[in-house]
């Protein structure tokens, strides 16, 4: 799977991506990532990317042509990627949309910047999604998350005893039970008995007890 994120700071994500199992799936033939410098295709001698809102306001909006025109370098190179625009005004991204999105062929994803982004972008994107309601200075971040929990569901990514475990998990409600390793006495606060005495059956009563659902919303 080709990812191709078009950013104005494409330096963000090799620290991120270029690490532990996200790499790894790259040196594997896995995945693939491009970064896409939105600065390459902006207008003029100063590559402008940015304006100012029609009607007033605070800030600066990206431009559509130098968006559009990534957009579409991006879709000549992948035509059948699935396209996304990160924004706050986006669908909430899942765990279901995580898997979703990795089982395309690829993906574009698009990041803003400063106060968002002309509205007519919006029509040449698939589909904006959100990682949550809060103020960030970027799409890079939410672009990140979702790179993470697709590739690590592409199949090849994760060892296959682990794939196997994924794919019995339900789409939206993962269980989480706590976890505890060495010390079994760690400044006083001991390590549940059940868990030391190797007793599966009880073991698995006192995980299913104590277990949480993931709050989806
Ligand atoms: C109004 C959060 C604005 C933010 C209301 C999650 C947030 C992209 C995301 C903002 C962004 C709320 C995301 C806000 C995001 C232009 C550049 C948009 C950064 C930008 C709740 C700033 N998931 N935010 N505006 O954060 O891109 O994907």
């Amino acid at each position: 799977m080709l990812i191709q994120i078009i950013s104005l700071f494409p330096e963000m994500f090799p620290p991120v991506l270029e690490t532990s199992m996200l790499f790894k799936a790259k040196t594997k033939g896995i995945v693939d990532y491009s970064y896409i410098n939105l600065r390459d295709f902006g207008l003029g001698k100063r590559r402008t990317v940015d304006d100012t809102p029609y009607g007033g306001g605070d800030g600066m909006l990206l431009k559509p042509e130098p968006l559009v025109a990534a957009i579409e370098m991006a879709r000549a190179k992948d035509p059948d990627a699935q396209t996304v625009l990160m924004t706050p005004r986006g669908g909430r991204f899942t765990q279901a949309k995580a898997r979703e999105l990795s089982k395309a062929s690829g993906l574009v994803l698009v990041c803003s910047r400063y106060e968002g982004y002309d509205e007519r972008v919006t029509a040449f994107v698939d589909e904006q999604i959100s990682i949550g309601d809060y103020v960030l200075t970027g799409g890079e971040l939410p672009a990140m998350v979702v790179t993470d929990a697709v590739v690590r569901l592409i199949p090849g990514v994760l060892g296959g005893e682990k794939s196997a475990e994924i794919e019995s998990f339900s789409d939206d409600k993962t269980l989480e039970y706590p976890q505890y390793t060495r010390p079994e006495n760690f400044r006083g606060m001991k390590v549940p008995d059940v868990l030391l005495k190797g007793h599966h059956a009880e073991i698995e009563k006192w995980r299913n007890k104590n277990n949480r659902e993931i709050k989806q919303n």
